[in-house]
């Protein structure tokens, strides 16, 4: 007969908790926007929606270099304009002949969304859709037959094209564009006009596993700014109460109330740091270009982000719990131009250089406390490479600490620390101290960790490494800790903020 034990109980999870599809869309962390249209054609970042399709011809299109460069670069997935604002459409839709196949390419018999889809399962990464809500093109825009246009072709991407893994619905409005030769300013009511309880549940039904993005989730949220940067901290749960697709700082201000009113001065702010009151689990990503512009333009072939600057922006994305979706705009060839190819190389290679090797793996490991003593929860978990493993504590910590006991000395520069997830957010703040000569020093002290938190600090050799859980409402659940080492001290020079 087995033998029942109280104290080998896993705990009781702490606030809210991640949905399964959230959960898998956690291990993704990285992976890549493709922004493609006439609009790189015509030199725009927003088509008025007058574009002939005959503008759009890539003259050497290439889906297995697009997304060979992507997966080659770390990136675990790829999320594909199928129609921007200016609404031609990459894929041939039953619903319009303002799309591909009215163009020259491939003699109008063309599919960007099948190939890139496509390749993405030879290259075993990840599809996704971006589908704009906003359509400059369309005569109907504005009324009720736009809206079930935009479903019609919802459900052709979410059945036509495999499986997806997020669906991105953007919240841009801007009000003017081509409608059918109307050309006129015309507004909707962003809360009401797509009715968006029931468009995504057209995903929900055929894409049950693919994530919705929005500036409001349900299921992902936007991080309140485009230049890929998240909160420090950034929680994993917000009020969803307090948001609404189609943001309007004025509506956001008059629904706070007490703590809150005084806590965020724009719905930007609280997406931008989350709440770590909140009632939602609603994780945020990080989407930003590599180049000024979303779209292609050869006037932007060196102002390519430098492999520095990437590196950069995956400490404030990846790093503080967020994902990276870093945009990569395919050229008038329809390939990933060299410049953005080189550039992710040497962010690949610095990837690689940081974290290929994690000291701490096999080293000796003690915590003050594990949960009922069993090795269920032993803090040898931490340093397993398995998320589903953890350490954890009996019920009445924090504080508890963890120290990591090396053979001899070594040197590290960045710290990596994972809480496990399904037991929901329960670390508000820790710190990591080390053995200076006898005595422990803080070499940083945080708040917030959740699905990863990456700290890149001061060079410190020692043989001792204390992980210390400062406050928090539950008992921790940790289930990694990485040491790094950075060869290349990083430089003032490359924290840009933009
Ligand atoms: C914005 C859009 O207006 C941009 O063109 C781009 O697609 C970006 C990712 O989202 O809201
Ligand atoms: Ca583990």
């Amino acid at each position: 007969m087995m033998h029942s034990d109280i104290s080998s109980t896993p705990p009781q999870a702490y606030g809210p908790i991640p949905s399964p599809r959230q959960l898998s869309w956690h291990r993704r962390e990285f992976y890549g926007f493709l922004h493609f249209t006439t609009n790189t054609f015509t030199d725009k970042e927003w088509g008025y929606g007058d574009e002939p399709p005959r503008v759009f011809a890539p003259t050497a299109f290439d889906a297995d270099q697009i997304v060979r460069t992507a997966a080659q670069a770390g990136m675990t997935g790829l999320i594909l304009t199928c129609k921007h604002h200016d609404g031609f459409c990459l894929w041939p839709s039953k619903y319009t002949e303002h799309s591909v196949k009215n163009s020259p390419w491939r003699n109008g018999k063309g599919d960007v969304v099948r190939e890139i889809s496509d390749a993405c399962r030879t290259h075993r990464i990840g599809f996704g859709v971006y589908l704009s809500p906003w359509d400059r093109n369309r005569a109907d825009y504005g009324g009720p037959s736009y809206i079930e246009y935009f479903r019609s072709q919802l459900q052709e991407l979410t059945t036509e094209y495999g499986e997806l893994f997020e669906v991105w619905f953007d919240g841009a409005n801007g009000g003017d564009g081509y409608y059918g030769g109307a050309r006129e300013t015309r507004r909707i009511d962003p809360q009401t006009y797509y009715d968006w309880e029931n468009t995504w549940e057209i995903v929900r039904r055929n894409q049950p596993n693919a994530v919705i993005f929005s500036d409001a989730g349900p299921d992902v949220r936007w991080v309140g700014n485009e230049r890929g940067l998240a909160g420090d901290p950034c929680w994993s749960t917000i009020d969803e109460k307090l948001l609404f697709p189609g943001i309007d700082k004025t509506l956001f201000k008059s629904r706070l109330t007490g703590d809150k009113a005084n806590a965020w001065d724009s719905p930007m702010d609280m997406l931008n740091s989350g709440d770590r009151q909140g009632g939602s689990w609603l994780p945020a990503e990080c989407d930003v270009s590599i180049r000024p512009g979303w779209f292609y333009h050869p006037a932007e072939d060196d102002k390519v982000r430098t492999p520095e600057n990437l590196l950069d922006l995956y400490f404030k994305s990846v790093g503080r719990g967020a994902s990276l979706l870093l945009n990569l705009p395919p050229d008038r060839r329809g390939r990933i131009h060299e410049n953005d190819m080189k550039s992710l190389k040497g962010f690949r290679h610095r990837l690689d250089q940081i974290f290929r090797l994690n000291l701490a793996r096999g080293v000796r490991c003690v915590a003050s406390n594990t949960r009922g003593g069993s090795r269920n929860f032993a803090p040898e978990n931490v340093m397993d490479g398995n998320p589903d493993t953890y350490w954890s504590t009996d019920d009445d910590a924090p504080p508890a600490e963890l120290v990591l006991e090396f053979p001899r000395a070594i040197t590290f520069n960045v710290v990596g620390l994972r809480e496990f997830l399904p037991l929901g957010q329960r670390i508000d703040r820790f710190a990591v101290d080390f053995d200076d000569g006898g005595a422990w020093r803080q070499w940083s002290c945080e708040s917030a960790i959740g699905p990863q938190r990456l700290i890149r600090g001061q060079r410190c050799r020692t043989a001792r490494i204390r992980l210390r859980i400062v406050a928090g409402p539950a008992c921790p659940a940790i289930s990694e800790l990485g040491i790094y080492y950075d060869p290349m001290e990083p430089k003032e020079a490359v924290e840009r903020d933009d």
